[in-house]
């Protein structure tokens, strides 16, 4: 991961270990005989001159490293020039979502970046080692974008893995698990399914992992929790993926294998809240098997946004996931965003609102942004409301399109309203008193403000 700065980091002191890496290490060690290093630039105390020091002590042939978020590229240039520096002979390739839209512009971008791996990284990245080590000077392989000369080769895509049950676990000794612990509390993510048929508009994940869903059987994610109970003493997991709950049957079949065969874990996942109003069911599955936490993302309080932005819900089916998860005794926090194109005052304001009254146990919000990979990014491209991109800029907490209607300050000034009016509530605060969590709130609540004052 690239030495880069990271607004969800610094306010809450946390950074989840780099999954994606992890997963690339370990099938690299599994299918071919690969030294492999991962150093993480992302976790708070990580220096610049650490990277150093492992390029001189590990001497690579290649280093990968992860384009993933947009907010990071220049970051990610960064890197690539210092490994260059460092030895001009080292192959120097990025993946991830940002690299994988924008493949060909990197390569213009930053002359020190020789491939582009697009999508999934695990295969096309051992494809592409095989390549070099015999020696083979051939860039057509599926999946990468490279150098031809003076020009730019992008080679056709390359197939999603069908079985992800085939993927060895990600390679956890080498992410040292326990630097990522948050104050002290043994959590640690795993993603168990790839892809989702949706078409979310402002949404880059379906675009990255392809439009099929694909699960892990309940019998391999259970091993894996296992493995990180037993060997990092982890006593809580976050499920990352993007549709943890989108076949209910796994939902049933992981829940009761957790029951059967794990002793005291905590877990988190995200789901859809029209799966969760389709199958009420679930949400006592999860309470069951110890999920204390539902992540859902409801997006906005208008019905006329959440089908611009093709999200396939129903208002009504926010608040019935919503209740039916607190019902349950689950900790719920929604997601919304501000500033969708085609949004009215109106609109932004009675989301506001809609959060307010859902009065979930936190509510994130951040603003519209267009990720390249997204249908709003081409919308927006195609109606002039970007003009030259800043990438630094697309974290989520400043406004980056000129929308007609809504100028830009009046947008941040909203999301600071969100947070105030939120966060302020006599009912919050009371319900954090009794919980204890007051001193936690507070620090995330003043470093969030913090920065989107800025
Ligand atoms: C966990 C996470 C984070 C963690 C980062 C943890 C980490 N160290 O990786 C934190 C909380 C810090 C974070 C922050 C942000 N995130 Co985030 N995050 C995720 C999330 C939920 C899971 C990532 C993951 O582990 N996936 C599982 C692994 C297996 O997949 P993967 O990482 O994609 O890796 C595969 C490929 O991409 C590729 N690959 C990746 N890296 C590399 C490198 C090489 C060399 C190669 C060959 C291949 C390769 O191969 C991997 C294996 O197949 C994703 C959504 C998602 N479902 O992926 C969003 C996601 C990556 N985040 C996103 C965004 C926007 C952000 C933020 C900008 C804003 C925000 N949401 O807060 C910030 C930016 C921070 C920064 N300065 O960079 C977007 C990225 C879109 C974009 N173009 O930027 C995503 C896709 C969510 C979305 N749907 O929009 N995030
Ligand atoms: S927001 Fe969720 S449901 Fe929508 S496209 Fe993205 S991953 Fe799929």
């Amino acid at each position: 991961m690239p030495h880069s700065s990271c607004d969800i980091r610094d306010s809450f002191n946390y950074t989840s270990p780099p999954l994606g890496l992890g997963y690339i290490a370990s099938y690299l060690r599994e299918t071919g005989d690969h030294q492999v290093k991962i150093h993480d630039g992302l976790l708070q105390h990580s220096r610049a001159s650490d990277f150093a020091e492992t390029l001189t002590s590990f001497s690579p042939d290649v280093v990968g490293i992860s384009g993933q978020t947009t907010p990071s590229i220049y970051d990610v240039y960064r890197t690539a020039k210092a490994v260059k520096k460092h030895d001009p002979a080292t192959l120097v390739v990025v993946g991830g979502a940002h690299v994988t839209f924008q493949d060909e512009q990197v390569l213009k971008d930053c002359p020190e970046i020789d491939v582009v791996v697009r999508g999934e990284g695990e295969v096309t990245m051992k494809m592409l080692l095989d390549e070099i080590s015999e020696n083979r000077c051939n860039v057509r392989v599926e999946g990468t974008t490279t150098r031809l000369g003076t020009s730019i080769l992008r080679n056709p895509d390359r197939p999603y893995i069908a079985n992800l049950n085939s993927l060895p676990f990600p390679a956890y000794d080498l992410l040292n698990l326990t630097s990522y612990f948050p104050r002290g509390k043994r959590i640690a993510p795993m993603i168990t399914s790839r892809g989702c048929p949706y078409q979310c508009t402002f949404c880059s994940s379906s675009r990255i992992t392809g439009k099929r869903w694909r699960g892990r059987s309940a019998e391999n994610v259970v091993r894996e929790i296992e493995l990180l109970q037993e060997r990092y003493g982890v006593r809580d997991v976050t499920f990352l993926d993007d549709l943890f709950t989108f076949d209910h049957q796994r939902v049933e079949e992981i829940c009761s294998l957790i029951i059967k065969d794990v002793d005291n874990i905590g877990w988190t996942c995200s789901s859809r809240a029209d799966i969760m109003t389709r199958h009420p069911e679930i949400a006592d599955w999860l309470k069951d098997s110890g999920c204390h936490t539902l992540y859902i993302g409801a997006e906005s309080g208008s019905q006329r946004i959440l089908d611009k932005i093709k999200k396939g819900i129903r208002i009504s089916q926010i608040i019935n996931a919503v209740k039916r998860a607190k019902a349950v005794g689950l900790e719920v926090v929604l997601s919304f965003i501000l500033g969708i194109p085609g949004e009215t005052q109106e609109d932004i304001r009675s989301t506001i609102d809609f959060a307010c009254r859902l009065d979930p146990d936190l509510a994130q919000f951040t603003i519209c942004t267009p990720y390249p990979g997204t249908p709003m990014y081409e919308e927006a491209i195609e109606n002039g409301w970007l003009s030259v991109p800043d990438w630094s800029l697309f974290t989520v907490l400043e406004p980056i399109m000129d929308l007609p209607g809504l100028s830009r300050k009046w947008i941040k000034q909203q999301l600071t309203r969100a947070y105030y009016k939120f966060y302020t509530r006599p009912s919050f605060i009371w319900r954090q008193i009794k919980m204890k969590n007051l001193d936690i709130f507070k620090v995330a609540f003043r470093s969030m403000l913090n920065k989107i004052r800025k």
